[in-house]
């Protein structure tokens, strides 16, 4: 009889360990989405709206579902990871806000910069037939000798799981032109086209380089005559703001 307690003493003894330790483990998705881990994924989307690389709705959405799962509250859905598509990294992509204080070898655009590597070149606010969009294209002209001119984004942030970067602009060209499109700086992918008479949507691909935190794109004009641009977009594929 002693022994047939002793048992199921032992027995009841090994049932409550196995319930505390059951009960002390969490589901993987709490483990994974601790409160700190939470609270840095809050600072990262301040951060990104910050930078302007995402929509206010976008910002808004992310935003009230990192707050659910603070307060344990959070459903998943299937949309998150169909979202990236809102995210163009182009601020001012129309050229539409203009720079009435800037020299034409310097970029003409709030948000652009740019820079002359010598030729004899002008950045203008191409009007009329020649802007796609609004009121305004970026123009650049050579006016003399070749040589390379360009207007470039800040520095972008790489955002976790990018797999592809890709770049889209609508050019109309003049005259001899060349352009030439280069991801630098934390990625990689060139583009060098002669653009024709009609508007054309160009597209480059940039690959992002291992552990690259940010990167750059360029728009170089490396020919003679004339190249106007409108309506850019740079989108990062794959790119989950969630991590
Ligand atoms: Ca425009």
């Amino acid at each position: 009889m002693r022994r047939i307690c002793l048992a199921a003493l032992i027995c009841l003894g090994l049932a409550a360990t196995v319930w505390v330790l059951v009960a002390q483990q969490k589901p993987p998705q709490d483990q994974y989405w601790t409160k700190e881990r939470i609270q840095q994924c809050l600072k990262t989307v301040d951060k990104l709206r910050a930078q302007g690389v995402v929509s206010e709705q976008h910002y808004q959405k992310k935003r009230a579902m990192l707050q659910q799962r603070l307060a344990g509250t959070f459903k998943s859905t299937a949309l998150a990871t169909q979202e990236t598509g809102e995210v163009n990294f182009i601020q001012n992509a129309g050229f539409e806000e203009i720079n009435r204080n800037s020299a034409p070898n310097r970029s003409r655009w709030l948000w652009w910069s740019g820079w002359d590597w010598g030729g004899d070149y002008e950045n203008f606010w191409a009007t009329g037939e020649n802007k796609r969009s609004g009121e305004y294209a970026a123009g650049i002209r050579c006016t003399g000798r070749t040589g390379r001119i360009g207007i470039f984004t800040p520095p972008l942030p790489m955002l976790p799981g990018t797999t592809e970067l890709v770049f889209t602009i609508w050019a109309k060209g003049e005259g001899d032109n060349m352009l030439f499109l280069n991801f630098e700086s934390g990625a990689s992918g060139t583009l060098r086209q002669k653009i024709g008479p009609e508007w054309t949507e160009v597209t480059l691909k940039g690959e992002p380089e291992q552990g690259a935190k940010e990167f750059g794109l360029y728009i170089y004009v490396v020919g003679s005559g004339t190249i106007y641009l409108d309506d850019a977009k740079l989108v990062p594929v794959g790119a989950n703001l969630e991590d």
